[in-house]
């Protein structure tokens, strides 16, 4: 039996790459050498393959219509999934493939290090310092906001936002959350979290995280309108997906002293940084870096491989986005 073809659009450790060479036919790009691939040479790459294990590049459903019949799996090494067109990978019988779980933790301790950064101005004075400006007492340099006290609003209340809620609670924090859908009521007492409109939330929390998943209908969920609603000393985080903010309204809104900061590990037109925010003192910016400790990195790109191993294989897949594939074919 011929063996099947599998392309990896991703830096992957040795010991990976022996095992899926010993499977499998592997063509690969090194995204970490070579940056993210676009739509027309990542259609020609994946053509003829069975698998793909698939980091940062958009795949469209011009790729899965021309791969169809051939395309089995494509195991993206992220939980989010909105550079996949899971639908029409649905359409054309591939299963997709995410990695929760094991970001968990080291997304929510990000999130904390960002409200914290942001709060109490770390950025701020870590520059102070570097430009050799810390010559005399320092009673009156940067003074910051408080942390414990505060409310921290979570936008987005899943598996990384209940850790943070708890990260939160023990900096002394008040937390509220915004779901669409709202926690059973002794689900949310446990956690200690108490749900508020949107609207509401943004009227209220000192702190405003963004956690929830990249959708058509979070897509701009904090624009112009939501900014003016915020509080006048209140910080926004980002650790979501930079489409979830207009990012020009942020701007807008930081320029009119709006809102008092925000710290940003994301951004609408990745990897492009609006100029404007790179001024800004009260901004931190940091490089989609929230999983980025080396376990995490590591273990995201194990859980993804374990999903396209199995996929192709016939075992258990550990964690499929669109399961329907599966019920389908078996
Ligand atoms: C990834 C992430 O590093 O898992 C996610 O959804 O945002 C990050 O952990 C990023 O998406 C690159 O694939």
């Amino acid at each position: 039996m011929s063996r099947l073809s599998v392309f990896v659009h991703s830096w992957i450790p040795d010991e990976l790459r022996a095992r899926l060479e010993s499977r499998f036919d592997v063509d690969s790009h090194d995204v970490f050498a070579d940056g993210l691939l676009e739509s027309e040479p990542l259609k020609e790459r994946v053509g003829g393959s069975a698998g793909v294990l698939l980091l940062g590049a958009y795949v469209g459903a011009e790729i899965f219509e021309a791969s169809a019949g051939t395309l089995r799996v494509v195991a993206n090494i992220a939980v989010g999934v909105d550079n996949i067109d899971v639908d029409a990978a649905t359409r054309n019988g591939v299963l997709v493939t995410n990695t929760p779980g094991v970001l968990d933790a080291p997304v929510a301790d990000m999130s904390m290090a960002l409200v914290l950064a942001v709060g109490r101005r770390l950025a701020e004075g870590d520059r102070y310092v570097r430009a050799g400006r810390f010559r005399t007492f320092p009673f009156s340099l940067l003074w910051s906001a408080d942390i414990g006290g505060e409310t921290l609003g979570i936008i987005g209340l899943g598996r990384i936002g209940k850790r943070v809620a708890s990260r939160a609670q023990s900096f002394g924090m008040k937390v509220c959350y915004h779901n669409r859908n709202r926690l059973p009521d002794d689900e949310a007492a446990a956690l200690g979290v108490e749900w508020r409109s949107l609207s509401d939330l943004l009227a209220e929390a000192r702190y405003v995280v963004l956690l929830c998943p990249l959708t058509p209908e979070t897509h701009h969920l904090i624009g112009a309108p939501e900014l003016a609603r915020m509080r006048s000393d209140a910080f926004l985080i980002n650790v979501a997906r930079g489409p979830v903010v207009h990012e020009q309204a942020l701007v807008e809104a930081l320029r009119k002293e709006e809102i008092a900061g925000a710290a940003l590990d994301v951004y609408e037109f990745e990897p492009k940084v609006e100029p404007a925010l790179w001024e800004m003192n009260n901004v931190v910016l940091t490089p989609h870096i929230a999983s980025a400790t080396r376990t995490t990195r590591l273990a995201m790109i194990d859980l993804a491989a374990r999903n396209l191993e199995a996929a192709l294989t016939g075992g258990d897949v550990p964690t499929p986005v669109n399961p329907e594939v599966l019920r389908r074919s078996s």
